[in-house]
């Protein structure tokens, strides 16, 4: 395909407003649950995670602001000083902090479920910990807070499965409340996934029991869509359109997937899948008579594999989302929408194919000059020794330290 101009300024416009959060639990070693594989290079501290995003977006432009897991980032998330240190330290690296993501799997006493449990104390636990979570991301300057629950039960009979969904409601109705009241312009994301850790129902396995719990909520409870959380053969985008209709979409956790939740760097499987969501929101920008790329949605990063170096995964995954990006809003909507008027089924999905195969390595390259970025960052990371000096410093630091793995203070 020829990129006409009208095109390309279309996609460098939809560029200049794309921008997408890495997560701070992606740049530290991480396992399956068979063990764990270490780099040197891994980050240990939250210090270290925010230098290493700060350096990949110095790289791309395009990774302004770092997610962070509370617990494994704070050693004491109700502290303030604590909160007013870690604002400190990302503005150090060129960076913000992003989604406040609580954790409500780790501790023992979520073994039947968090804000579902069984047991009220334990419900109040959780609340309490998303509460101080809320409080922590107003002050580091957050938006929004992302809530995954590994809630739901591993046997039939184990627990009524309508009592913890209404457990999840007027929970979840407290937390949107307390935050349009305390926390001005914040979100509250819902994320879904169908099973893991549960085994036999998941309390919030899918984007329509999300979106039910956004809709209890409040208008200021969004869906947050982790593209690793479908069952095989799932239509994501059909879901990503139909959210957007509803005016629920919250935004993205971007991964791929071969089988389950693979956390597997984007792209790497099936590009097309990520090129037709982004399609869904280019045509809803234009149905709407929207700029390209000015829907707020939190496009983000969520992935933690085993086995490529973290920065490279990182920048690997940001340029590849750009690359789809880009192609996305070059599909001609006039043309398309006349196809399907016409029912001329081929020309449709030729418009889209066509737009996807196109080369846009000319088109980014322009888009990262203008903005003194290198043409191909991932090519500049691979040809530099950043990555190994940084795996030397790290790991003479561990040895100062006595510490013998690499994941022990993470
Ligand atoms: C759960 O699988 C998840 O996608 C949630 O977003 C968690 O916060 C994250 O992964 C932890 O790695
Ligand atoms: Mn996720």
């Amino acid at each position: 395909m020829t990129i006409s101009r009208a095109a390309e300024r279309r996609a460098l416009q939809a560029l200049d407003s794309f921008a997408i959060e890495l997560p701070s639990w992606g740049f530290a070693n991480t396992g399956t649950r068979f063990g764990k594989f270490e780099q040197d290079a891994a980050a240990m501290t939250l210090e270290d995670k925010l230098h290493d995003a700060g350096y990949v977006h110095a790289l791309t432009g395009a990774c302004p602001t770092v997610a962070v897991h509370v617990l494994w980032d704070f050693d004491d998330p109700a502290d303030p000083e604590s909160a007013r240190k870690t604002r400190r330290l990302a503005k150090k690296f060129g960076v913000r902090i992003g989604s406040i993501n609580p954790n409500l799997f780790q501790d023992q006493r979520y073994k039947l479920g968090s804000f579902c449990s069984p047991d009220a104390k334990v419900r109040e636990a959780a609340m309490a910990h998303t509460l101080d979570s809320i409080a922590l991301g107003k002050a580091v300057g957050s938006k929004s807070l992302a809530m995954w629950l590994a809630d739901g039960t591993n046997y039939p009979g184990q627990d009524n499965i309508r009592r913890r969904f209404n457990e999840l409601k007027t929970g979840y109705r407290k937390l949107a409340d307390t935050m349009k009241k305390g926390w001005r312009g914040s979100t509250l994301l819902v994320e879904y996934k169908p099973f893991e850790p549960a085994f036999y129902h998941t309390d919030i396995p899918d984007w329509g029991t999300a979106l039910t719990l956004c809709r209890h909520a409040g208008p200021n409870a969004k869906v947050l869509v982790d593209t690793g959380h479908h069952l095989p053969g799932c239509n994501i985008e059909q879901i990503v359109a139909l959210l957007l209709h509803e005016g629920r979409l919250g935004g993205f956790h971007f991964n791929d997937r071969k089988y389950a939740d693979d956390d597997l760097t984007l792209g790497s499987i099936d590009p097309y899948a990520v090129f037709r969501i982004f399609n869904e929101i280019a045509q809803f920008e234009h149905d709407a008579g929207k700029a390209p790329g000015s829907s707020k949605i939190d496009y983000m990063v969520d992935q933690s594999h085993n086995l490529k170096p973290k920065i490279e995964a990182m920048v690997q995954t940001v340029c590849e989302a750009q690359k789809q990006f880009a192609r996305a809003h070059l599909v001609d909507r006039d043309k398309l929408e006349r196809a399907q008027k016409n029912g001329d089924i081929v020309g449709a999905e030729t418009l889209l194919r066509e737009a996807f195969e196109a080369d846009v390595s000319g088109l980014l390259a322009k888009w990262r000059k203008a903005r003194g970025l290198p043409s191909d960052p991932l090519a500049d990371l691979r040809s530099s020794n950043v990555i190994a000096d940084i795996g030397k410093a790290r790991a003479a630091a561990r040895k100062a330290a006595g510490v013998t793995s690499s994941s022990s203070y993470a």
